[in-house]
């Protein structure tokens, strides 16, 4: 069995390694240093077009992430070309991690002691409501999910808004663009695990972020082409919102310009907040090859027509 292996230079040996030991009888071959193209099954994250032209007879091309956002302009000759995302493998525990710690810095308001020990002033402020310190999570998916349970171990009310309606004990689920308004309306923080499709872009913007309730704050970690940076800032600046945690950015590396950088009420963070780890990674997709070998149906295939 062929796999080709697309992903960046820097870990590409650690991959090979992996897949060698996970999957012995297999040949690995890497891109760019096979540009044939020929592969029963192609391991990928954010390929060239040139690649992708070449896949066309590959079973599966498996994505390298959660996100499949980078793939969405995939040449016609691949629609008979499964794609396969990563779900989980490691990422929700330290998606779990990553929104935790945002929710109680703002809850424990952290920055304002900070600010205060600057000033070398003893302060000790009024403890927040915490039943009144709602969280909604926008993308109820694996990492939404175990987002909202980590949460719920601290006791922070939580709410989820999807597409579809979930059943999760102690959140109240949303459901559809008809009662997106309610769900923002409750919220004191905005978690954002949502896929960046086309119904997704932009859709933080001030239209939005206006239904929050006065000093709500924003975390986004999981595209940034979801958000609408000058509406995220303008509504910061106006105290409308109390500030945001971002991991995610519309160019990334977010460039040294960028007004978020300076902001004293946003906390940037360089796409961290869940890394792809190569061990569960690798068993996960050995183990769907192995199945789809044996004719068995497998998880996490994108839907083409919503693209997530
Ligand atoms: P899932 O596919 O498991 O979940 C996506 C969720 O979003 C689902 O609940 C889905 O609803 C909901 N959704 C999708 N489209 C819409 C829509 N138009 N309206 C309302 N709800 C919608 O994804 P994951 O949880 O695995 O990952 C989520 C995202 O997190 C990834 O797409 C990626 O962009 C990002 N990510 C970021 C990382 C980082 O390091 N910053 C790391 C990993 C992922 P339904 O269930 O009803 O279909
Ligand atoms: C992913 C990511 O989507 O790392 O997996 O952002």
């Amino acid at each position: 069995m062929r796999l080709l292996l697309c992903t960046a230079a820097s870990n590409s040996a650690a991959w090979v390694d992996a897949l060698s030991r996970a999957m012995p009888d297999a040949s690995i071959r890497t891109w760019p240093e096979d540009a044939t193209g020929m592969a029963d099954y192609a391991l990928v994250w954010k390929p060239p077009s040139e690649l992708l032209a070449k896949l066309g007879g590959a079973k599966a091309i498996f994505n390298l992430g959660a996100g499949v956002d980078s793939l969405q302009s995939m040449p016609p000759s691949l629609k008979a070309v499964p794609l396969i995302r990563l779900e989980d493998a490691g990422m929700a525990e330290q998606m779990a991690e990553y929104v935790v710690h945002a929710v109680l810095r703002r809850y424990r308001e952290f920055d304002a002691y900070a600010e205060s020990q600057h000033r070398s002033e003893w302060r000790p402020r009024r403890r927040l409501d915490k039943s009144a310190f709602r969280v909604g999570i926008l993308g109820m998916g694996l990492l939404g999910a175990a987002v909202a349970a980590a949460l719920g171990l601290f006791g922070f009310p939580v709410d989820g808004w999807s597409r579809s309606r979930k059943k999760i004990p102690e959140v109240r689920s949303f459901a559809g663009s008809g009662e997106l308004a309610e769900f923002l309306g409750r919220c004191r923080v905005l978690v954002c695990l949502l896929p960046l499709t086309g119904e997704t872009r932009g859709m933080l913007d001030r239209a939005t972020l206006s239904h929050l309730s006065a000093g709500s704050y924003i975390v986004n970690v999981s595209r940034g082409a979801l958000l609408i940076d000058g509406d995220l800032l303008a509504l910061i600046d106006s105290g409308a919102l109390s500030g945001a945690t971002l991991d995610v950015f519309r160019d990334e590396p977010l460039p040294p310009s960028h007004a978020f950088w300076h902001h004293p009420r946003i906390v940037v963070t360089p796409h961290v907040s869940a890394e792809t780890r190569i061990e569960e990674s690798v068993d996960q997709i050995a183990a769907k090859i192995r199945r789809i070998e044996s004719g068995m149906p497998v998880s996490g295939v994108v839907d083409r027509a919503s693209f997530y």
